[in-house]
C-alpha cells in the first residue's frame, strides 16, 4: 500500500491524498459504503460503482465469518471474488460488532472475547489471531487490528484498562499479521486502532502507542458511540495531531455529513457510517439541498427530482412524490433508490471536499454549505 499527499488546506489541517491498494487507488478523504455481510443493503455492485461512483466498501468480519462463514469464502477465493467486486475492501475486525450485536452472554478476558450469535445463539471465541486468520481469509486490502471499543459514558479506570487491553491485542494482531501472507497473492494492509474513551490523556497515550506500531495507516475507535459533537472532534484532533502526517486517518463510523466535514477539517482521511443506508430505509434522506424525510405529508404532490444537483442516475431521474409513495408502500424500490441517493450524496461530499481542498478553498466551502446540507426540509 501506499499513500501519498496532494494537497494541504491552508486554513485547517484537512489534505487530499491517494492510497494505492492491490485493488486500486483510492482518493482521500473518502467515505466507505458499509457492506456488512458481503452487500450494501439494498445496492447492487453494479450501482456502486457507476452511479455512487464509491471507490472502497466496507465488510464486517463478525458478519461474515457467522454467514456465510470462512469455508465458502475461501472456496470462493476471497470476497472480493465471492461479492464480485474488484475495488478495494476494508474489514473491520469484529471488535466493534461483538460488542455491539452480542451484547448478552458476551465474556472478555486478556485472551479474548467469548461471545454469542445473534443468529443461532452458539458461542463462538474471537482472539486477536482469530481476527487476523479470519481477515486474511475474507481477504480485504485493508484490514484492523481486534480492539474493544468503550461505551459512552465510560469510567477513567475502565478506559485505562480497556485500552492497555487494545494495545496487548494490537501487539498479537501485529505478530501474527507479520506471520502470515494474504492467501490470494496480493497483499494487504493492517491498521491499528487508538482508543481511551472520552478522556485526553488516554487519547494522547494511545496515540502515541498506535503511531510507534509503525503501521502503514492508523484508525481513530470509539468515538460517535452517544458523546456530544464537540467533544469527538477535540478528542479526533487531539488524536490527528498525533498520528503520522504521511498515512492515512481513518475515522471509525462516523458520522453526519457535519462530522464529516468537520474532521476533514482536522485531518482524517477515512470515514465509514451505517447513517446514509440505515436512515434511507426509514425514508431520511441527504440531498444538496437539504434533509428530507420523505414520509411527510409536504413531498405527496412534489414531483421535482429527488435531488437535481447530484450526477448519479436515480437522484435525477425519480421523484420526490414517487419516492414518497414507494416508501409509504413499503415498496423495496424505495429503500433502494434512497439509498443510491444518500451513498451518492455521501461520496459527492468527499469527493467535493477533495477538490476544494485542492483548489484552496476548503474551509470557505464548509462554511458556507453547512447550513444548507444539514437544514431540513
Ligand atoms: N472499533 C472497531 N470498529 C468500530 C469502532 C471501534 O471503536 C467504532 C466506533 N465508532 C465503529 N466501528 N473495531
Amino acid at each position: 500500500m501506499k499513500f501519498s499527499l496532494h494537497a494541504k488546506d491552508l486554513s485547517s489541517k484537512a489534505r487530499a491524498g491517494e492510497l494505492e491498494t492491490a485493488h486500486g487507488t483510492i482518493q482521500t478523504p473518502i467515505f466507505m459504503p458499509v457492506g456488512t455481510a458481503g452487500s450494501v443493503k439494498a445496492v447492487h455492485q453494479r450501482e456502486l460503482k457507476e452511479d455512487i461512483r464509491a471507490q472502497i466498501i466496507l465488510g464486517n468480519t463478525y458478519h461474515l465469518y457467522l454467514r456465510p462463514g470462512l469455508d465458502i469464502l475461501a472456496k470462493a477465493g476471497g470476497l472480493h471474488r465471492f461479492i464480485n467486486w474488484d475495488r478495494p475492501i476494508l474489514t473491520d475486525s469484529g471488535g466493534y460488532q461483538v460488542y455491539s450485536l452480542a451484547s448478552t452472554g458476551r465474556k472478555i478476558n486478556d485472551e479474548g472475547v467469548a461471545f454469542k450469535s445473534h443468529i443461532d445463539g452458539a458461542t463462538h471465541f474471537f482472539s486477536p489471531e482469530k481476527a487476523i486468520d479470519i481477515q486474511r481469509t475474507i481477504g480485504a486490502d485493508i484490514i484492523m487490528a481486534f480492539d474493544e471499543c468503550t461505551p459512552y459514558p465510560c469510567e477513567y479506570g475502565y478506559a485505562r484498562k480497556s485500552m492497555d487491553l487494545t494495545h496487548q491485542w494490537l501487539d498479537r494482531c501485529c505478530k501474527r499479521f507479520d506471520e502470515t501472507t494474504g492467501h490470494y497473492g496480493f497483499s494487504q494492509t493492517l491498521f491499528p486502532i487508538v482508543q481511551g474513551s472520552t478522556f485526553k490523556d488516554l487519547r494522547t497515550d494511545s496515540a502515541r502507542r498506535i503511531a510507534d506500531a509503525g503501521r502503514e495507516g492508523n484508525a481513530i475507535g470509539g468515538l460517535s458511540v452517544g458523546e456530544p459533537a464537540e467533544v469527538m472532534y477535540e478528542l479526533t484532533e487531539v488524536v490527528c495531531d498525533i498520528l503520522p502526517a504521511d498515512k492515512p486517518r481513518y475515522l471509525m463510523g462516523v458520522g453526519t455529513p457535519a462530522n464529516i466535514l468537520e474532521c476533514i477539517a482536522l485531518g482524517v482521511d477515512m470515514f465509514d457510517c451505517v447513517m446514509p443506508t440505515r436512515n434511507a430505509r426509514n425514508g431520511m434522506l441527504f440531498t444538496t439541498e437539504g434533509i428530507i424525510n420523505i414520509r411527510n405529508e409536504k413531498w405527496n404532490a412534489d414531483f421535482s427530482p429527488i435531488d437535481p444537483n447530484l450526477p448519479g442516475y436515480v437522484s435525477g431521474y425519480y421523484t420526490k412524490a414517487y419516492l414518497r409513495h414507494l416508501v409509504k408502500a413499503g415498496e423495496m424500490l424505495g429503500a433502494q433508490i434512497a439509498s443510491i441517493q444518500n451513498l451518492s450524496f455521501y461520496l459527492w461530499l468527499v469527493t467535493t471536499a477533495r477538490e476544494k481542498i485542492i483548489d484552496g478553498s476548503f474551509s470557505e466551502w464548509k462554511t458556507s454549505i453547512l447550513p444548507t446540507l444539514m437544514r431540513r426540509l
